[in-house]
C-alpha cells in the first residue's frame, strides 16, 4: 500500500473556476499536496499519459478534451492514497458518483468529470513522475 497518488483537475473544472473549491475538498479530506501546477498539455503528451486507453472508443475525444484548456496536476500524499482518493472523487460518471464526492459536485458528464485519480500504486508512481521531477516534490511544514 503506497501513500501517494496523482490528481488532475481537468479542463472543464479549471475553466469554471472550481480549482479552489476542489483543492479545499482535497485538503479537508487529509491529503497533503506534494506538488501542484497549472499547465496545458499537447495531444502528444495527453496521448502518452492515456496510452492505456488507446484502444477504447472514447480515446480520441478524451485527448481532445484533456487538451482543450488548462489542467492542474497535483501529487498527493495520504495513507492508502490511491483508494482513499478514488473514494473522494467518486464514480467515473458524475451521475453515478456518490453525493458529496468531487465528481458528483463538480462533474457534468462521463467525460467532463472534473478530476482524475490514479487507479493503482504502480500507475500513481508513473503518473507523478510523468508531471513532476524529484526536485519539484515538496512537503509543506516539513
Ligand atoms: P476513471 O477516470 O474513473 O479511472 P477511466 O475508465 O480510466 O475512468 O477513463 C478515463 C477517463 O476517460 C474518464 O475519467 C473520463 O474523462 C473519460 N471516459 C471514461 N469513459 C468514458 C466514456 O464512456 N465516454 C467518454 N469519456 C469517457
Ligand atoms: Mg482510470
Amino acid at each position: 500500500m503506497s501513500n501517494k497518488t496523482l490528481a488532475i483537475i481537468k479542463p472543464d473544472a479549471v475553466s469554471k473556476y472550481y480549482m479552489g473549491a476542489i483543492i479545499e475538498k482535497i485538503q479537508s479530506a487529509g491529503f497533503k499536496i506534494l506538488a501542484c501546477k497549472l499547465t496545458k498539455i499537447s495531444p502528444e503528451i495527453a496521448g502518452e499519459f492515456y496510452a492505456i486507453h488507446r484502444e477504447r472508443p472514447f480515446y480520441g475525444e478524451l485527448i481532445s478534451y484533456m487538451t482543450s484548456g488548462a489542467i492542474v496536476p497535483i501529487a498527493l500524499e495520504k495513507d492508502n492514497a490511491v483508494e482513499e482518493f478514488r473514494k473522494l472523487i467518486g464514480a467515473t460518471d458524475p451521475k453515478k458518483a456518490e453525493a458529496g464526492t468531487i465528481r458528483a459536485l463538480f462533474g457534468t458528464g462521463i467525460e467532463a468529470n472534473a478530476i482524475h485519480g490514479s487507479d493503482s500504486d504502480e500507475n500513481a508512481t508513473r503518473e507523478i513522475a510523468f508531471f513532476f521531477s524529484e526536485s519539484e516534490i515538496v512537503m509543506i511544514n516539513s
